[in-house]
């Protein structure tokens, strides 16, 4: 009778200790996201409010998910960049490889990639009259200003600020029917150059 009763005890505190171990930081108290739920770790499901390194990526069930999204090869493409990385909205440079697919476009806005995917290079290389890609995809779709003082993107030749000096980017420009600007010489040339087509309606 007296070792039945031990073993129950015992049985208890060993479950006890599971239960535990599971969520054991989160349980009492201390969250590890604001908008993850404590239920929600570890329950199979991936929810991505969890998913992140505090919450140990929703203890195990987003890292399935997530090689399935970005690919079969990459949750080895770097020992830096674990696959949790790449896609999820924040730039991680150590994802900036071919291998890791440059991040999944996360670093658009800090760094340019060649188109033949070689390399890459902090944002203002580009149009900054250097060629830095091997295939000078670097310095393609860009404008030179009037006074050749310095070349712009394309995109901002009549975006309505000025980026050339001389401020010839924005000088010879007509409206589009939506208020947007084109570049004057434009105008049916074939191309829409409005998104709403507007510079090539009425041509001969
Ligand atoms: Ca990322
Ligand atoms: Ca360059
Ligand atoms: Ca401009
Ligand atoms: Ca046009």
């Amino acid at each position: 009778m007296k070792n039945s009763i031990l073993i129950f005890i015992n049985i208890l505190i060993f479950s006890g200790c599971n239960i535990i171990t599971g969520t054991s930081e989160y349980k009492d108290g201390g969250k590890c996201s604001p908008d993850c739920q404590q239920s929600w770790l570890g329950d199979g499901v991936c929810d991505e409010e969890c998913s992140s390194a505090d919450c140990y990526y929703d203890f195990g069930d987003c890292s399935d998910s997530d090689s399935s999204d970005t690919g079969s090869d990459t949750p080895s493409c770097s020992s830096q960049c674990p696959p949790e990385l790449i896609g999820n909205g924040v730039c991680n440079e150590v994802c900036m490889s071919d291998a890791c697919n440059f991040d999944n476009n996360d670093c658009a806005d800090d760094f340019i990639v060649c188109n033949d995917s070689s390399n890459y290079f902090p944002i203002d290389y580009k149009c900054n009259g250097t060629n830095d890609c091997k295939d000078e995809s670097d310095e393609t779709g860009c404008a030179e200003c009037a006074d050749g003082s310095n070349l712009i993107l394309l995109e901002q030749v009549c975006n309505k600020i000025v980026d050339c000096k001389d401020k010839s980017d924005e000088a010879n420009c007509s409206e589009c029917d939506n208020g947007d600007l084109f570049y004057t010489d434009n105008l049916c040339n074939g191309y829409e150059d409005c998104s709403d087509g507007s510079d090539e309606l009425n041509c001969p």
